[in-house]
């Protein structure tokens, strides 16, 4: 492997309009900080940026629902994700956002360069406008009704309860959400990026050169992009909200989200450093993008291409993109309200970042998709961080301190058993390292927690408690090997675990200077050397907790099965004579025709069981004539007649109506004559 002078590492930008949730950390954040702190503790180089994504149509569509601007729903979002990152550890060495200057200066000039290279096609299309409100439509800007579904408010992209992708123009009665009008076809102009021009470029850089140190699912995703044939992209937007497209002739357009956002990257680190040059344009700088899945080919084919084409950047030598984190077996989702929120998590979890951090690691959806249950986050806590680590950490500091007062003592003659203990570390110092230079970061914590397990089997195997009774010079020997363990885990896992590692330094008197090539001494600590006390590390997690999880998202669950389907609530009382008054009958349907010239009425002729009567219902929609004739229904006998379309209607038919409108006639359940009363 190629050895680096420096590393740029990033972690994909988040929209700034909604909060973090555990499957944002699981898929980029923790993975990120956790390479990033490893690659600190040895001492290299290292820059690692993120910031606040704050561009983008779903941003605007905040802003309108929330009666907001758009700069107030960033300005609240940015605030509150970029405490979320600090108080769970991840260390940005900047956290920028898109909205600021140095952005929109370095977002335009890299514009401006691709543009004078003639790196950009200038085409006119049709696309959507709203003539009411005077512009054109992004696909979010417009709602109709799905054609695979029926759902009423899918968007001009998705449908979001069948899921299915769209375009625009496939809804049925598209609607504008600014003014509700139907939008009409307007040409416009757009600067579109050759991608086509790079597919050679892509296939050796990608396919051939990289295809063994990416991940399978980066590789193959690039490889279905280039199958399909890459084609000229717009990168340039109709919108009101973004950076300005730089050029004559392209008042009240803006760059394309996705084009400004990985220039994002460039002008945080402009914002961090003067020498920002060097992290971007210098070949032994390695560039490494951390991401979830979807932002694959904005990161491995569209942004390298900006960068190629640009001329003076470095390519990015990575791009480990995770999957997706389900929470209890059902999709994350912000709008349905399925997610454990950062800032919530907090509130009932206090001090527990690094529970959360090891638990997301642990089950990382590295190479599939994976799931996080509360059940599972209990039992991880519990036996893992409690019982191997917690508890390996407390034994050896609370028995120095009931043997020896806790000074740490000189250790005697080592035995077989020792030497090998000790000679185990740098083999598994080793393992996780080789790990997560591959960026296999739970492999590399599983292997870092061997080092816990080896130190509880060494406690175990040597039992001190009992020796003490007979030899209290062994017990020096191994106390002094069991505090170097805990010593070393306080460097190997401050990449996993920086708040419990922190900790354990505190209570070994050792400073946060520390470095990789510790891991392995047997002296990290030194004879002599007085302990502080010992404090517990983790601790057990209750039923009653994880229960109250379970029950917030059941609460959840409920809630949104009622927002689907919106029950009207009960009108107001009446009394019992207001109900004697209503005369509810049973009748049979003799005949039906629709009425001509309308879509929804049908005039019915109903035998009442005292005569003959007409009634015209409005249920065209819902039933055909020949579907009702013959059918038994329940009427209203003494509605005052009224004419309807010139023809007088005895009576209405009553019926059952659920939320979506469906209309459905009402069933007895034994034969019953006509004119029959309902009470
Ligand atoms: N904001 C998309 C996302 O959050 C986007 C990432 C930008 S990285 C340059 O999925
Ligand atoms: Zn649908």
């Amino acid at each position: 492997m190629k050895d680096y002078k420096r590393y740029t590492v990033t972690a994909a930008l988040p929209y700034a309009n909604g909060p973090i949730h555990i499957g944002h950390l699981a898929g980029v954040y923790v993975p990120a900080d956790i390479y990033v702190r490893y690659l600190r503790l040895r001492k290299r180089d290292v820059i690692f940026i993120c910031g606040s994504d704050e561009h983008g149509v779903p941003i605007t569509l905040r802003a309108k629902k929330e009666g907001k601007t758009p700069q107030q729903i960033v300005d609240f979002y940015n605030e509150l994700n970029k405490k979320a990152f600090e108080d769970f550890g991840i260390s940005f060495d900047i956290y920028s956002r898109t909205s600021n200057k140095v952005h929109y200066e370095t977002a335009s000039e890299f514009f401006k360069t691709l543009y004078d290279k003639n790196e950009f096609l200038e085409l006119e299309n049709e696309q959507l406008f709203d003539e009411t409100a005077n512009q054109f439509l992004a696909d979010r800007y417009i709602t109709g009704t799905c054609p695979h579904c029926g759902y009423e408010k899918a968007y001009g992209d998705q449908c979001e309860k069948c899921g299915t992708s769209l375009s625009a123009t496939d809804l049925i009665n598209p609607v504008s959400v600014f003014s509700g009008t139907k939008p009409v076809l307007k040409s416009t102009k757009h600067w579109y990026l050759s991608l086509d021009k790079y597919s050679d470029f892509i296939q050796k850089w990608i396919i051939e050169g990289h295809k063994d140190d990416w991940r399978p699912n980066v590789v193959s995703q690039v490889k279905s992009w280039l199958d399909a044939g890459l084609r000229p992209r717009a990168v340039t937007r109709d919108l009101d909200w973004g950076v300005p497209v730089p050029i004559k002739g392209a008042d009240g357009k803006v760059l394309y989200v996705w084009f400004d956002a990985p220039i994002g990257y460039i002008s945080a680190t402009k914002e961090l450093t003067e020498d920002w040059e060097k992290y971007w344009k210098d070949k032994d700088t390695k560039l490494v993008h951390f991401i979830g899945k979807d932002n694959i080919v904005f990161h491995a084919i569209i942004f390298p291409i900006m960068l190629k084409a640009e001329g003076s950047y470095i390519l990015p030598d990575n791009v480990p993109a995770n999957s997706f984190l389900n929470l209890e077996d059902d999709k994350i989702s912000t709008s349905r309200n399925w997610a454990v929120w950062l800032h919530e998590y907090l509130e009932d979890f206090t001090d527990k970042q690094d529970v959360l951090r090891f638990v997301l690691t642990v089950n990382a959806p590295e190479a599939k998709d994976n799931n996080f249950t509360w059940k599972d986050f209990q039992t991880r806590n519990n036996k893992e961080l409690v019982a191997d680590f917690g508890n390996f950490v407390n034994r050896a500091l609370v028995l120095n301190n009931k043997y020896f007062e806790g000074v740490v003592q000189v250790p005697r003659e080592y035995q077989t058993i020792d030497k090998n203990v000790l000679s185990e570390i740098s083999i598994i110092r080793d393992k996780v390292a080789e790990s997560i230079e591959q960026y296999k970061i739970r492999e590399a914590l599983y292997f870092a927690m061997d080092l816990a397990r080896l130190g509880n089997k060494y406690f175990a195997d040597t039992e001190p408690w009992v020796v003490a009774k007979t030899d209290l010079e062994r017990v020096k020997t191994i106390l002094y090997i069991g505090i170097q363990i805990v010593a070393n885990l306080s460097v190997l896992m401050e990449a996993f675990l920086p708040f419990s590692t922190k900790k354990i330094r505190k209570m070994l008197n050792l400073s946060d200077e520390i470095f990789w090539d510790m891991i392995g001494h047997s002296d990290i600590v030194k004879s002599g050397e007085k302990l502080g006390k010992p404090e517990l590390l983790f601790e057990q997690i209750t039923d009653e907790q994880i229960q109250k999880q379970l029950d917030r998202l059941e609460k959840t669950k409920i809630e949104n099965k009622n927002a689907e389907n919106i029950i009207p609530k009960i009108k107001e009382n009446i009394t019992f004579d207001d109900f004697t008054k209503l005369d509810i009958r049973i009748g049979t349907v003799l005949s039906a025709e629709k009425l001509p010239k309308t879509t929804k009425l049908i005039k019915i002729l109903l035998d009442s069981g005292l005569e003959k009567r007409t009634i015209v219902a409005g249920i065209a929609e819902h039933y055909k004539p020949e579907e009702i004739i013959g059918k038994k229904v329940v009427f209203l006998a003494n509605l005052e007649p009224r004419k309807i379309k010139g023809i007088e209607s005895q009576g209405m038919m009553l019926m059952a109506e659920n939320p979506e409108g469906n209309l459905s006639f009402l069933i007895t359940d034994k034969e019953i004559q006509n004119g029959s009363k309902i009470s």
